[in-house]
C-alpha cells in the first residue's frame, strides 16, 4: 500500500523534495512506494500549475485538511509556517519532514521537539548536507579515529545573492518570519553538520560568542516602496565544545562573488579535512606527516549511495542530497524506525542559533 505524501509549499524546496521523491523508485527501488498526493498551498492558481509540474494528484488551501488525507506530512513552507502545521500532523500521528531551521524562535522548536517526543512517529528536520556521500565519509573517518584528537571545527557559509541593496525584500529578512537571516537560514546547516561530523568525538558545544551584522537595512518591495530589514546578513561567532575542541563559524549573504560556498574544515592530532559545497563529491584529507592535503573523489560504489546512481567518477550534485535524505526518511516511516537528523537534531542547532543571538545581545559568552 502506498504511502500518500502531502506537502506545504511548492517553490524552491518544495521543488528539491518533489523531484527527489520522483527519482527514488528508479534509483531507489527498496524505498517505499509513495504517492505525491495532495499539494498545499495559498494561490489556487499558482497551486495548480505547481501540481501538475511536481507530479501530485491533487491539491488544497487548507492544510488542516490535507493532514486528515495523508499518511506523512511534509512542511517546506517559511519558517513561519514550520510550527502549527508540524504540531498538527504530529499530535494527529503523521510523520512530519519539515525544513531547516526547524522555527524561528527557540520556543517554537521546543514545542515543536515537545509534540514529536509525544507522537512516537519519524520527525525529521531537512539538514539535506548530512546525506553529501563526502560528508559521510568524513564521518566515518572521524568516527574510526582516523584524525585522533579534534582540536578546531571551523564552517562557514558564503553567498551572495543579497549583496545587491536593491535585492527585493522577502519574508526571509523579517525577523518574525525568518527568526533570523543568515545564522538561521545558513548558520543551521553549518551547526548542524559540525553537530553530525564531531559530536560523537567532542559532544555538543558548551560555550560560544558571536555578532550578527545588518549591512542593508531596508530593501524594494517592487511597488515603489522599501520595508525594514530585521534580521542579519551575516554572523560570526566561535565556540568551545565539551570535549576539547574550539570551532569557529560564519555566514553571510552578502559575500560577494561565492554562490554557495559551504565549507567545513576540521584538524585533529592525526589529520585534518576540508570540505566545500561547491565541490561536493570531493572531500581533502592529510594524513599526519603527509606534505599535503590528498583530494579525494568520493564517488566509488563502496562509497555512501553512490552504488545508487554512476560508475565511479560521474559526480552527482546538489539535487542528490535530498534523494539520499527522503530515500531515508520514508524508510524509517516505512519501517517505523528511527530517522536523523530529527526535532532532537533540529532543537539542539535550534539552541546553538539563539545562544548566538543572545550573544549578540549582551555583548557576552553564553554557555549552552
Ligand atoms: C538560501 O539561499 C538557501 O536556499 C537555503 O535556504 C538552503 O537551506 C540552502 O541549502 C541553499 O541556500
Amino acid at each position: 500500500m502506498a504511502l500518500d505524501i502531502g506537502v506545504l509549499g511548492y517553490r524552491f524546496m518544495g521543488k528539491a523534495h518533489s523531484n527527489a521523491m520522483a527519482r527514488l523508485p528508479m534509483f531507489f527501488p527498496d524505498a517505499p512506494e509513495i504517492e505525491r498526493e495532495v499539494l498545499v498551498g495559498r494561490d489556487e492558481e499558482a497551486l495548480s500549475s505547481a501540481a501538475d509540474q511536481l507530479g501530485f494528484s491533487r491539491t488544497m488551501t487548507d492544510w488542516k485538511e490535507a493532514i486528515e488525507e495523508v499518511d506523512v506530512f511534509y512542511n517546506l513552507g517559511p519558517n513561519f509556517v514550520h510550527a502549527e502545521p508540524s504540531i498538527a500532523a504530529l499530535e494527529a500521528g503523521i510523520p512530519v519532514f519539515c525544513e531547516k531551521p526547524l522555527a524561528p524562535t527557540l520556543e517554537e522548536a521546543k514545542e515543536m521537539t515537545d509534540a514529536y517526543r509525544e507522537a512516537g512517529v519519524p520527525a525529521g528536520c531537512a539538514f539535506n548536507y548530512r546525506f553529501v556521500p563526502a560528508i559521510r565519509y568524513a564521518k566515518e573517518l572521524i568516527d574510526s579515529g582516523e584524525l585522533g584528537e579534534i582540536y578546531h571545527v571551523r564552517g562557514r557559509y558564503l553567498q551572495d545573492w543579497l549583496v545587491d541593496p536593491d535585492a527585493p525584500w522577502s519574508w526571509r529578512n523579517d525577523e518574525e518570519m525568518a527568526g533570523s537571516g543568515a545564522l538561521g537560514d545558513l548558520g543551521a546547516h553549518t551547526i548542524d553538520l559540525a553537530r553530525f561530523l564531531v559530536g560523537e568525538a567532542v559532544g555538543e558545544i558548551s560555550e560560544i560568542s558571536g555578532q550578527l551584522r545588518t549591512f542593508t537595512e531596508e530593501r524594494p518591495t517592487g511597488d515603489g516602496e522599501t520595508r525594514e530589514v530585521t534580521v542579519d546578513d551575516a554572523y560570526l561567532a566561535t565556540a568551545e565544545f565539551e570535549g576539547s575542541a574550539i570551532g569557529s563559524f560564519e555566514a553571510s549573504r552578502n559575500a560577494n562573488g561565492h554562490k554557495n560556498d559551504h565549507t567545513i574544515e576540521i584538524e585533529g592530532s592525526k589529520g585534518s579535512l576540508k570540505f566545500s559545497l561547491e565541490r561536493l563529491n570531493e572531500l581533502e584529507y592529510l594524513k599526519k606527516d603527509s606534505r599535503g592535503y590528498e583530494t579525494i573523489l568520493v564517488t566509488d560504489p563502496e562509497d555512501p549511495y553512490i552504488d545508487h546512481w554512476w560508475p565511479p567518477g560521474h559526480v552527482i550534485g546538489w539535487e542528490h542530497t535530498f534523494v539520499h535524505e527522503n530515500y531515508e526518511f520514508l524508510s524509517a516511516v516505512a519501517s517505523g524506525g528511527e530517522f536523523e537528523p530529527s526535532f532532537e537534531d533540529g532543537i539542539a542547532t535550534q539552541r546553538v542559533l539563539s545562544a548566538i543571538e543572545e550573544s549578540d545581545a549582551n555583548g557576552e559568552r553564553v554557555s549552552l
